[in-house]
């Protein structure tokens, strides 16, 4: 089982330095220490030392954190043009917060204490054997590929893709032909089918705005797109003007008979989690809020077995969690913390599935988002399920490294009545050519998993998925979505901007 706990590092190298050093930096260090667990906890998880290596604290994670304080010298790592940008101004406060001597022991405290390197994340050889087929999905004049959603449309047998270069949204049949092309813009973040009704189909499209890298800018909007056949009838705003929205869900928490919206604005420094309420003229008014940044996923589930839907969020943003949303009805919620993750965490997908069979719903969760202040690999990112021990306490049961790790799904695809893991990483160790940034785990009897993958990983590097059954045979499909536009320190390869938008993997075993 994988330990989060750092304290054992802690402790060896605070006997070493007790005996290597003198009392002078003892007393300094312990100081800096206390000051640390005082200020860094007041915005999230207090981060270990042991989190990250002395060189990503020293050049990257503290010069940032210092700006938060307003200490602006000697340290800032960002250029001074970024330092002119509007929004770095409102960013960061312009006098200091705290004297810098007590910045300075923070520093030290970090740079003492730290490893000069993490544990190395080296996966097992994962043989190539899952019951998939790939089927490519291709469109012509339309490269590199910069797939920012995908949804398995089971009722319709058709893959929805949504491509930021080209500003399309594309329809796929199972085979792999395209048969549907719309304008789209900006970059969709999340399609949802709302009614798919005799032939008529009701998308739902949560778009970030111009750019996937965090921003405060408020460009991001909610559509609908009502088709007959492939013919667009209707295409309206449902609400436009938003920080970033990257998740959204319908359903009646109310218990009125309607289907409020859910919205999570994942923002920069300003975001929120808000639900809505359709008016009867047709307006989405406010009916809750929670007016914090960084909502990555929303689920809903019937937590407390009493016939409401209660609500699970991720939040992404520097205060990593997962909050329970009990359902009082009429737009009431009791919010409960149920599992938090320092910064580096990254987290980036949640999902709810009873993994043990004792009735009461675990936690599916992945961490691995790369691309900020630390893109090293880390030996803490990966897959992880929380089992519920009753009462919606949840306590780590599984953990797979997978370095990168961007979301997993939960679902039978092995027909074995057993819930099963399809993960994608998109910060995968590409130094090492074995990793497809693909897993599937095979359930034998929680936590008994067999990791296994397929040879895919020249085709594309992975940002979304999504699961259904596309043909209708009773087994679980899979599409995984090309995102290979910029490198964030990745080096792109040629095959990826070259391959397919996505993938239909196929389930064989029927
Ligand atoms: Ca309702
Ligand atoms: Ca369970
Ligand atoms: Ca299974
Ligand atoms: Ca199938």
């Amino acid at each position: 089982m994988h330990s989060n706990s750092p304290y054992p590092l802690i402790f060896f190298l605070l006997l070493s330095y007790l005996f290597v050093s003198g009392c002078q930096s003892n007393a300094e260090i312990r100081k800096g220490e206390k000051l640390a667990k005082n200020h860094c906890s007041s915005c999230h998880v207090f981060p270990e030392p042991s989190l990250l290596n002395r060189a990503t604290w020293d050049k990257s994670v503290l010069p940032e954190m210092a700006l938060h304080y307003g200490i602006f010298n000697p340290e800032r790592s960002r250029k001074p043009e970024e330092l002119s940008n509007k929004y770095f101004t409102e960013e960061f406060p312009k006098t200091p917060l705290m004297e810098k001597k007590d910045w300075e022991a923070i520093r030290k405290f970090y740079l003492y204490i730290s490893p000069e390197k993490l544990k190395t994340v080296k996966s097992e050889p994962v043989p190539h054997d899952t019951p998939f087929e790939v089927i490519p999905l291709k469109m012509e004049k339309s490269s590199p590929p910069s797939i920012t959603a995908v949804l398995m449309g089971v009722e319709s047998s058709k893959v929805w893709l949504a491509d930021q270069n080209s500003r399309q949204l594309m329809a796929f049949n199972g085979s792999g032909k395209l048969q549907n092309v719309l304008k789209s813009s900006g970059a969709v973040s999340q399609i949802h089918i709302r009614h798919s009704i005799g032939g008529i189909e009701q998308l739902t499209l949560a778009n970030i705005g111009f750019s996937i890298k965090p921003t405060e800018a408020s460009d991001g909007f909610v559509e609908t797109l009502t088709l007959q056949g492939d013919s667009l009838l209707h295409r309206a705003f449902v609400k436009d003007w938003l920080k970033r929205p990257v998740s959204l869900m319908y359903s009646d928490w109310t218990g009125d008979g309607m289907e409020e919206l859910a919205i999570g604005n994942f923002g920069k420094n300003n975001g929120d989690f808000t639900i809505y309420s359709l008016k009867q003229d047709d307006q989405w008014e406010e009916l809750f809020k929670i007016p914090e940044p960084g909502t990555v996923a929303v689920r809903s589930h019937d937590f407390f077995g009493n016939g409401k839907e209660d609500i699970l969020v991720l939040f992404a943003q520097g205060n990593e969690r997962i909050v329970l949303l009990e359902n009082h009805g009429g737009g009431s919620f009791d919010n409960h913390l149920l599992l938090e993750f320092p910064p580096s965490y990254g987290s980036t997908s949640l999902d709810i599935v009873d993994f043990n069979g004792d009735g009461l719903p675990d936690i599916l969760y992945t961490c691995g988002d790369n691309a900020d202040l630390s893109p090293i690999l880390k030996p803490y990112h990966g897959i992880y399920v929380f089992l519920n021990e009753g009462g919606n306490k949840f306590e780590e049961a599984y953990f797979y490294p997978f370095p990168g790790a961007y979301k997993a799904i939960a679902g039978d695809f092995t027909g074995n009545g057993l819930p099963d893991i399809a993960a994608i990483s998109f910060f995968s160790d590409y130094a090492d050519g074995d990793q497809s940034g693909f897993v599937l785990l095979e359930n034998n009897g929680f936590p008994d998993f067999l990791p296994s993958t397929l040879p895919i990983g020249h085709l594309g590097r992975w940002i979304c998925m999504d699961v259904g059954d596309l043909d209708g045979d009773g087994t679980l499909d899979i599409v995984l979505g090309n995102y290979s536009r910029f490198n964030d320190g990745v080096p792109v390869r040629p095959s990826w901007q070259k391959g397919p938008h996505a993938l239909i993997l196929k389930n064989t075993i029927k």
